[in-house]
């Protein structure tokens, strides 16, 4: 188990950018979970075993379509 990573998220605006962008951290094998909230918005992403580089994770949102912050 590693250490969880919160990560700011810009553009978030309704429970379906946060559903949206659940499911597309939660689709990345390396994840293990991720908790989205709106208040404050932000994602705290648990990973399988390695952390994925930051460079990965900001990809992962931008393709949801939000901003890393
Ligand atoms: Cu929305």
């Amino acid at each position: 188990m590693t250490t969880p990573l919160t990560i700011s998220v810009a553009g978030m605006t309704c429970e379906g950018c946060v559903r949206a962008l659940t499911r597309v951290l939660e689709a990345s094998p390396a994840i293990k979970q991720a908790t989205v909230t709106l208040e404050p918005p932000q994602a705290r992403i648990l990973f399988q075993a390695a952390p994925l580089p930051q460079a990965e994770i900001n990809a992962l949102i931008r393709q949801a379509g939000f901003e890393p912050a």
